[in-house]
């Protein structure tokens, strides 16, 4: 793995795109937009340059590339919760990208670019058994064992999102039914709190209601954080997991983590393990990006 950090970084989420520029180990310059996400792959790329460009990127300088969605080996890469991204089925990207940017290109899923991330520059550093998990439009993460992050050849591994919960009760865009996206990704409370008649709500939106009081969105929140401590106590009796970072604009926000660590509280000591907040903050994919590939 190349830890030197010289280049650029794009972070493409179900909600925003992100793009950097790293000289000497730092980032030093950064953009974001929303993402598109109903658009075709070509408006996502086009959206891509746009920003590279205005970072002063260069066809054929290298480019750290994470994406939410399963990448495979030979570059395909397919939304698993079709209802994210709804174009994104099969996209020769790894080709696309190459040709549109220059061969020193490399692609990782967000979550395991963020997961890298930490492990190397963050909150996961000298932790043999780490793991990420970001909270965001989704539910993603990664698996760092001294130093090595699980990957597999179709792109899966690492998709905690899809696992299922026991407070699970709907249905997921993955086809998978009560997953712990379902309950805690912020498409997934948006959809829980329009069915409670606040249709106007996106996650940003019901967690700053939680924070005034509101009854409806603390439970939802809460639901949301118990299902995740849930899923951390799951992951640590696979894993040994000595520390998870939480990440994601959900996961970062304020009073989410302690939540999260109230829940923990309840499960045998042995599974638990020490939460920290993603000490790359938003940043975290950018990093792995870089980093990996
Ligand atoms: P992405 O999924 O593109 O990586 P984010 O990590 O920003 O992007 O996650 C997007 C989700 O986080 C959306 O559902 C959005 O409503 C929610 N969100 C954004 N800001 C906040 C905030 N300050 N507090 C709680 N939720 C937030
Ligand atoms: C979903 C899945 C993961 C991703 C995670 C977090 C899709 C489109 N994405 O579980 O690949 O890592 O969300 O992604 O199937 P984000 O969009 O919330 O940042």
């Amino acid at each position: 793995m190349d830890k030197s950090l010289e280049g650029f970084a794009l972070d493409l989420g179900g909600t925003k795109l992100a793009a950097a520029r790293f000289s000497k180990n730092q980032l030093v310059e950064k953009a974001q937009i929303p993402t598109q996400a109903d658009a075709p792959f070509e408006d996502l790329c086009a959206a891509m340059e746009k920003l590279l460009a205005n970072l002063g990127f260069r066809h054929g300088d290298r480019l750290g590339v994470a994406l939410t969605g399963c990448v495979d080996q030979s570059g395909l890469w397919s939304a698993v919760n079709g209802e994210t991204l709804p174009q994104i089925k099969n996209i020769d990207v790894r080709n696309a990208l190459q040709l549109r940017f220059g061969d020193r290109v490399s692609l990782i899923n967000d979550a395991a670019a963020a997961a890298c991330g930490e492990a190397h520059f963050g909150a996961g550093r000298n932790i043999s058994r780490f793991g990420y998990i970001t909270i965001s439009t989704g539910v993603g993460g990664g698996i760092v064992l001294d130093g090595q992050p699980l990957i597999s050849p179709n792109g899966l591994a690492g998709h905690i999102g899809f696992m299922r919960s026991p407070l699970g009760d709907q249905m997921c865009g993955s086809g998978r039914f009560g997953t712990v996206e379902s309950v805690a990704g912020g498409r997934a409370l948006a959809a829980a709190a329009a069915a409670l008649g606040h249709e106007e709500f996106d996650a940003k939106a019901i967690y700053a209601a939680h924070q005034d009081g509101s009854q409806w969105a603390s439970q939802l929140i809460t639901r949301a954080a118990h299902a995740i401590a849930i899923q951390i106590a799951d992951l640590t009796s696979i894993f040994a997991l000595q520390r998870i970072a939480i990440g994601g604009s959900i996961g970062l926000a304020d009073g989410f983590i302690q939540l999260i660590t109230d829940q923990l509280a309840t499960e045998p000591t042995i599974f638990q393990p020490e939460l920290h907040p993603a000490k790359l903050g938003n940043d975290s994919p950018l990093f792995g990006a870089l980093c990996v590939g």
